[in-house]
């Protein structure tokens, strides 16, 4: 059982690489632009026999997953400043990495601080409102291997994590509800058809509890309401029409999901790509979960690179190791690395 959770770890950590690292070319682009055919191809000639080139290199969602997982095992649990020194310590490293516009600021004010409070520089942020971006999702995956064990310390520590940057309850929420989508993947028998349904409500239930508890006691934001649950209901529906054999289009996806970088626009649409991706997708011919989750979520254009990397998370935590393609983790800058923070972090928890 243990051998299938090391699995588990490495197949979400991989999978976040590659969704990233395969997503970044087409990142801004609208999903007309990119060719279903071409994108088909894109996949077949990384997965067929091994050729040299292309290397395709990581962005920002790869290297703020790296420094969280180095962070946690460094420290064997959470540690804001010292999460907080290693993101400012890598971005200054290799800052060309696609970074978000406003969290450049965040670091620049975390170098120069004269105070402990590193959570002060996001909460100035957008006027004193923070982030909404998906920086703190897209960065979560280690956290629910981490945390596994414990439900309540994952959501605190992915919490505490994402204040770091994104002080917004948008941008807050998005990291919970995609680390407690991992989670769910994570518990699950991928020799067992996925329960759709299921997956949905039990995240829909978990999720009215976080919104329901943020907008009664925090009275300063009570403006997001139970806008994660608003979209996770829109995602079921647009699952049963799947289900039921009526087409969805991509417009559809992106008029009623989004594919922005905002957290509330992307978080439930990576969702909805990973369990519409368990039954065969239009155009995209291949029998493999996570090859499908990813070549989908790439399709729908936008934030290509974090929505096929938080899908992928999710996808690998699910599917596990053994399932991904092995020659197109060779195209991939940065999996030996999640590999490695996989296996560091499985036997940390299972040490303990
Ligand atoms: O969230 P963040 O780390 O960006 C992550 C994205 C991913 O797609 C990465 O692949 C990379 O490309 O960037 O960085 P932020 O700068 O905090 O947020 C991203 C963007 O969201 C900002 O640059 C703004 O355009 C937008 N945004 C907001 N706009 C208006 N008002 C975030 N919060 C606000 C807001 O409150
Ligand atoms: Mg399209
Ligand atoms: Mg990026
Ligand atoms: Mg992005």
């Amino acid at each position: 059982e243990t051998a299938i959770l090391a699995n588990k770890f490495r197949g979400c950590l991989v999978s976040a690489v590659l969704g990233d690292c395969l997503g970044a070319p087409y990142e801004g682009e609208e999903s007309e632009e990119i060719s279903k055919v071409v994108l088909q191809k894109y996949f077949d000639k990384l997965e067929g026999p091994y050729f040299k080139s292309p290397q395709k290199m990581y962005t920002d969602d790869t290297s703020m997953t790296k420094t969280v997982a180095e962070s946690l095992i460094h420290i064997g649990g959470f540690d804001a400043k010292d999460m907080a020194d290693r993101f400012v310590k890598e971005f200054y490293k290799d800052p060309r990495r696609g970074y978000g516009q406003n969290v450049i600021d965040v670091f620049a004010k975390l170098r120069k601080r004269t105070t402990d409070d590193v959570f002060l520089p996001a909460q100035e942020q957008f006027g004193g409102s923070g982030s909404y971006g998906n920086g703190g999702a897209m960065r979560i995956a280690p956290v629910p291997l981490f945390c596994h064990k414990s439900y309540d310390n994952m959501l605190h520590v992915a919490k505490q994590s994402t204040l770091i940057t994104h002080s917004n309850v948008l941008g807050i929420n998005g990291a919970l509800l995609q680390c407690i989508a991992i989670h769910q993947s994570l518990a699950l028998n991928p020799d067992e058809p996925l329960d759709v349904k299921k997956f949905s409500s039990d995240l829909k239930r978990k999720m009215s509890v976080i919104e329901e508890t943020e907008t009664s006691d925090d009275d300063s934001d009570s403006e997001a309401g139970n806008a994660y649950v608003e979209q996770l209901e829109a995602m079921d529906k647009l699952l049963e029409k799947d289900l039921g054999g009526i087409p969805i289009s991509d417009e559809e996806v992106e008029r009623t999901l989004g594919t922005s970088v905002a957290a509330l626009h992307s978080v439930p649409t990576a969702i909805f790509c990973f369990l519409r991706a368990q039954n065969p997708i239009p155009d995209i011919k291949t029998d493999n979960i996570v090859r499908r989750t990813l070549q989908y979520a790439i399709s729908l254009g936008g934030d290509t690179d974090t929505i096929a990397s938080m899908a992928g998370a999710i996808a690998g935590a699910f599917c596990g190791y053994e399932a991904i393609n092995e020659n197109v983790q060779k195209h991939c800058e940065g999996v030996e690395e999640a590999i490695s923070a996989a296996d560091k972090i499985h036997s940390i928890i299972e040490g303990s």
